[in-house]
């Protein structure tokens, strides 16, 4: 069982809430190895993952009471960290990053890796690496500067500067900043949201805009091309398209 996260299912979504509250659920080891073995064993009635933190924080990066200089750097990002990532961007279904509170280092960019990051508004974002001399990891020099531009991915990863969640949000580094109060209601009500939705179109549009990242247009018009061709032969699409029909609400179920 895990000691390091907490696992709950309800209603079609999965919540993974980082435990290590006392350390601003830093990430060591087993931590890292259990976001990967909740995200890569989803039950099957799980159609939405929402991934947040216990506590006051979301997720502080590395643990620093375990990262030594004579720790191989390199080792632990590929061995530990790339499954990490990979376990959210292959989820088989939807991720929302809820952040609670400060996402810190790798835990700024473990957010970043999610398919929609919704922030609670005194949440603030640090790219802390260079305070103690590294650079961004966790996928955060590919993930950041497609996100927010260049300058402001330098300018972040240079000064380590707090970003608030409303101003990640006006940069376009997350989808949305809610007030504090609302921030429980709103996960609560977008996660309903991806789980009675049509996963597949959903991961198409993952997969879309993950090769966008690097295709030209002609590239991209290929991906566009394979992937509606797919849907256009799903359950989902069939049926999106008779309640349009008959005026009333979808019941996707998934394929
Ligand atoms: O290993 C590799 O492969 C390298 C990978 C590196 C990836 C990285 O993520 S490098 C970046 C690591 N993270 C940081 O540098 C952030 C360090 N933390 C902070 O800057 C601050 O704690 C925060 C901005 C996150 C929050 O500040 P604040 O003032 O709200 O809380 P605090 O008092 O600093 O922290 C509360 C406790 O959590 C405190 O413990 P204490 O004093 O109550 O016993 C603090 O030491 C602990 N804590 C916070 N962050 C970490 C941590 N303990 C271990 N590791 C942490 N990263």
């Amino acid at each position: 069982s895990y000691k390091t996260i907490e696992f709950s299912l309800s209603d079609g979504v999965a919540t993974i809430a980082l435990n290590r509250p006392e350390v601003m659920n830093a990430l060591d080891s087993r931590m890292r190895a259990e976001i990967a073995e909740a995200m890569n064993s989803l039950p099957a009635e799980a159609r939405c993952a929402v991934l947040t933190g216990n506590g006051r924080a979301f997720c502080s990066g590395q643990d620093l009471t375990d990262a030594q200089s004579a720790i191989d750097l390199e080792a632990t990002l590929r061995n530990e960290y790339e499954p990490m990532l990979w376990s959210i961007r292959k989820a088989r279904v939807p991720v929302i990053c809820a952040v609670n509170g400060v996402a810190a280092g790798a835990g700024a960019n473990l957010a970043l890796a999610a398919d929609v990051v919704i922030a609670t508004q005194s949440a603030v974002f640090l790219q802390a690496f260079t305070k103690i001399g590294l650079i961004p990891d966790a996928g955060g020099t590919y993930i950041l500067p497609r996100k927010v531009g260049m300058a402001r991915a330098a300018g972040m990863m240079l000064f380590a500067d707090k970003i608030t969640a409303d101003q990640a949000a006006d940069w376009g580094m997350i989808w949305e900043s809610v007030p504090d109060g609302e921030f429980a209601s709103v996960i609560a009500a977008r996660a309903r949201h991806l789980a009675s939705g049509p996963t597949a179109a959903f991961l198409a549009v993952r997969e879309a805009l993950a090769e966008s990242a690097t295709n030209d247009m002609a590239a991209q018009l290929q991906v566009e091309a394979r992937l509606q061709g797919a849907l256009g032969k799903s359950h989902d699409f069939g049926e999106g398209v008779q309640a349009f029909l008959q005026k009333r609400a979808p019941q996707f179920t998934g394929r």
